[in-house]
């Protein structure tokens, strides 16, 4: 490779075994062409990696072998220097249209690209695959292996391919295309820079920049969540109605409205997000199980989702802090009676049941019986904490949908985190007790337009935010 130019690695293969899935994922590009049908790519296409309008790395989608026994064959006899082969393959055969694949996949060799070579892990190897790998080693080409494994649940054949690909390749790698995390992919460039020690310096620099460029998505992120909040917290509609008989009806349709306007706030948010992450074409799909389907204000998230009473209570109790550690560390065993009892005590109790509403109306008389409802801005804590949940499991989802699950695939979450407190299976329940509590110190300053503290509070609160996120890119099984 020429050290001043883009590092670039041609993705290499047999038919269908996943080549432009595992370029889609690398490249986080979904306009990459996947197909069940073999043969789909049929021409070399480079998709750049570009941080800040600069390409750093390119993965090269190629066509698979159509004639690897033949091509093994010629290179065999072979006599030309190594570096020329791929070259000297392409003067010898770019007349005869049994070889265009070939003649196209050994392009980007010829301009001295590294190769990572892809096979399908769930079934066993064959002579045809030993072929293609003796050929790859043939080039000379510094070369990785990426065990990609359509099928799940098939480890039987996985020992048979590493020892078959570690004769033939510098470094073997297990990648699942379609459900890379994050961290896997880091993982994968990582190891990139092994297969050859003159590449190390530019991939080190490839791989910061990636790092900062994630850096800088979950930074907006965070902004983007905090906007959430802060919007939600002191969000207010209100209506008049003439006369007491209105007042259902229009109880009704306020709450709609009401529901309608945070939800379109949390859709944009989520759309956002889901933006930084580079998922624009295809539709995103939640996996099925997700809780972020299930409608923001029913019961069951509030159940889930947030914190739970108890938390609530010791997290939000002016001044309490002793007490209100003792209380979180001790709710879980507790039962209600006890909890009302030092609930009372530190003051946050009959606040803080109040949390299994989601919001309340004012209603309020005016001159000539008309009736003025409001409802918002919120009365407890409650709701940022479950929005916050809802954000940061949607986050984890989107971070963690390779780009190459596209059209037709669901979306599987891996296993699911075992619940943190009770019946709680979202984040902020499993906080300790001190990052519970500094968050709702927030967000009970954005409720109350205490502005003083949400401007001496923001950018703490945000660096914590950004962790938060940072431990989640880390995780190996989305959250649920
Ligand atoms: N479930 C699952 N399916 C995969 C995975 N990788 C690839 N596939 C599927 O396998 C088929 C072929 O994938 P492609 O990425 O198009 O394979 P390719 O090697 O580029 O194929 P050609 O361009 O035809 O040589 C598609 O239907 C993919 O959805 C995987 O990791 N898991
Ligand atoms: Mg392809």
């Amino acid at each position: 490779m020429n050290n001043d130019r883009m590092p670039v690695f041609a993705i290499l293969g047999h038919p269908n075994e996943g080549k432009s899935s595992v370029v889609a994922t690398l490249a986080e590009d979904d306009s990459v062409r996947i197909s069940p049908v073999p043969g789909e790519t049929k021409k070399c296409r480079t998709y750049p990696v570009t941080v800040d309008g600069t390409a750093l790395i390119g993965f090269v989608d190629t066509p698979g072998f159509q004639q690897p026994r033949q091509t093994l064959a010629w290179m065999n006899a072979y006599t030309g220097p190594d570096h020329q082969m791929p070259a000297d393959f392409i003067a010898a055969h770019h007349h005869d249209p049994d070889f265009a694949d070939e003649c196209e996949l050994f392009s980007p060799l010829a301009d001295g690209a590294g190769i990572i070579f892809v096979v399908d892990g769930s079934r066993p190897v064959r002579r045809i695959d030993r072929m293609e790998m003796e050929i790859l080693r043939l080039t000379g080409l510094p070369r990785m292996a990426v065990i990609n494994t359509k099928e799940k649940n098939r480890p039987e054949f996985l020992e048979e391919w590493k020892s078959e690909a570690r004769k033939h390749f510098n470094t073997i790698r297990i990648f699942d295309a379609h459900r890379a995390t994050y961290a896997e992919r880091i993982d994968l460039l990582e190891s990139l820079k092994n297969i050859d020690p003159d590449w190390q310096p530019q991939l080190e620099t490839v791989i910061s920049a990636f790092k900062q460029d994630w850096q800088h998505r979950i930074s907006e992120t965070a902004a983007v969540i905090l906007d959430l909040v802060s919007n939600t917290a002191r969000h207010t509609v209100h209506t008049t109605c003439a006369g007491e008989s209105r007042v259902a009806a229009a109880r009704t349709t306020l709450r709609q409205k009401y529901k309608n306007d945070i939800l379109k706030l949390e859709t944009t948010a989520l759309q956002t997000i889901r933006k930084q992450f580079k998922h624009n074409i295809f539709n995103y799909e939640l996996p099925p199980q997700s809780i972020v389907h299930e409608d923001l204000f029913s019961k069951k998230s509030r159940r889930v989702l947030g914190l739970t009473e108890w938390q609530l209570a010791a997290a939000g109790a002016a001044g309490g802090g002793a007490v209100g550690a003792h209380i979180d560390l001790a709710a879980a065993g507790l039962s209600f009676g006890i909890f009302t009892a030092i609930g009372g005590l530190v003051g946050g109790g009959s606040a803080a049941l109040g949390a299994r509403k989601a919001f309340h109306f004012n209603v309020k008389g005016l001159p000539l019986g008309q009736i003025k409802l409001t409802i918002g801005p919120l009365r407890t804590d409650q709701m940022l904490f479950v929005l916050l949940d809802r954000s940061l499991i949607y986050f984890s989802h989107i971070i963690n949908w390779a780009h190459s699950r596209q059209n037709g695939e669901k979306n599987i979450a891996g296993a699911s985190l075992p619940s943190r407190a009770g019946s709680k299976t979202g984040v902020s329940a499993g906080w300790e007790y001190s990052r519970k509590k500094q968050f709702a110190r927030f967000f009970t300053a954005l409720r109350k337009g205490d502005m003083a503290i949400v401007a001496a509070e923001k950018s703490k609160i945000s660096q914590e935010l950004e962790e938060i996120l940072h431990t989640i890119s880390t995780l190996k099984n989305p959250l649920e």
